[in-house]
């Protein structure tokens, strides 16, 4: 065998040598891609933040919403009223450093910074259903942690019968509160019993990442059974009411939106059905899915409307 000193190989040899180790750099990256793509769940959260996060049983087995929609469409009135503009006037916010001030009937009030509040709570991905009172929906895997865990950290008081949440007040980031949309800020709220129910959640983020601004970063609430405004974004508030709170849509339209905004195909809004609802992603040609009562998860909580006329206490 003829063994080429240093010299006498020709530089397209190099060459080929050159584009053989890259081509075996390319198979092992792709072998390394194509057993990941077996284990969806692993690369989807190894591209974020959250990676190994457990995933709750609490989940839903529906098919997950594919992650460009969610990001894209989004209802976010504090920047604007249109969907697909939210996502690029949001990314003036900035999330980091963050605080959450909490006030009322409380035996723990204060101004606490989101990361100790992080520290005290660890997140786990959570699949819900996500209903919009508009009629659309999505299927989203979110992050985040219990709400009632984190409520019970700050010792309600026995006068605590609700909690309020209010969003981020600041005209100059948030463009769209320079117009008289809504009452700013956007102020949302629960029933004691129904935020201390372990399928209501505090989110930090979805599909294994950091939320993205306009979905709400950096913390939001997601309560699954209701109607998508009930799921407060960017919450710098929360206060201990005796009283039930006085919330940015039904102030903005008491007749057609409840303060309780369970999911309900059998009352329609004033203004159009609830009893089927748009796929998001899917084609406008595709047929609509049927909404069920509290949005699927009538088992966890119907109990707690037992005595409620939902008609009525819409
Ligand atoms: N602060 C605030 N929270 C909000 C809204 C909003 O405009 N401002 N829109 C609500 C509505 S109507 C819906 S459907 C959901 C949408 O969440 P998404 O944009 O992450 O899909 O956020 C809710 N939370
Ligand atoms: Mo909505």
């Amino acid at each position: 065998m003829l063994i080429k000193s240093k010299t006498e190989i020709a530089s397209h040899e190099i060459t080929d040598q050159a584009v053989f180790e890259s081509r075996r750099q390319f198979i092992k990256a792709a072998s390394v891609l194509s057993a990941s793509a077996l284990l969806p769940e692993v690369s989807r959260a190894e591209a974020g933040k959250y990676a190994n996060i457990t995933r709750s049983t609490l989940s839903t087995t529906a098919a997950i919403t594919d992650r460009a929609d969610a990001i894209s469409y989004t209802n976010y009135y504090e920047f604007s009223t249109n969907k697909q503009d939210s996502s690029l006037l949001a990314r003036g916010l900035t999330t980091s450093p963050w605080t959450v001030e909490v006030s009322g009937e409380t035996e723990n009030p204060g101004k606490y910074h989101l990361e100790d509040i992080l520290q005290a709570n660890p997140v786990e991905e959570r699949i819900y259903r996500f209903r919009c009172v508009e009629a659309w929906s999505m299927v989203v895997p979110w992050v985040g942690f219990p709400l009632g865990e984190m409520l019970k950290k700050f010792k309600p008081t026995s006068k605590a019968k609700f909690v309020q949440f209010t969003t981020l007040y600041n005209p100059d980031i948030m463009v769209g509160q320079r117009a008289h949309v809504l009452e700013w800020p956007y102020v949302e709220g629960l029933r004691m019993d129904e935020a201390m129910h372990p399928l209501a959640i505090l989110a930090t983020g979805m599909y294994g990442d950091t939320l993205p601004n306009q979905n709400g970063a950096p913390l939001r609430l997601i309560v699954p059974w209701k109607y998508g405004f009930k799921s407060i974004k960017a919450i710098v508030k929360i206060e201990f009411t005796e009283t039930m709170p006085a919330t940015a849509w039904n102030k903005s339209g008491p007749g057609e939106y409840g303060f309780y905004a369970n999911v309900n195909p059998e009352v329609p809004h004033p203004r159009w059905s609830q009893s089927r609802e748009r796929v998001l992603g899917s084609s406008i040609f595709a047929p609509k899915r049927e909404t069920e009562k509290f949005n699927g998860y009538g088992e966890q909580v119907a109990s707690l409307y037992s005595d409620m006329d939902l008609a009525k206490f819409f």
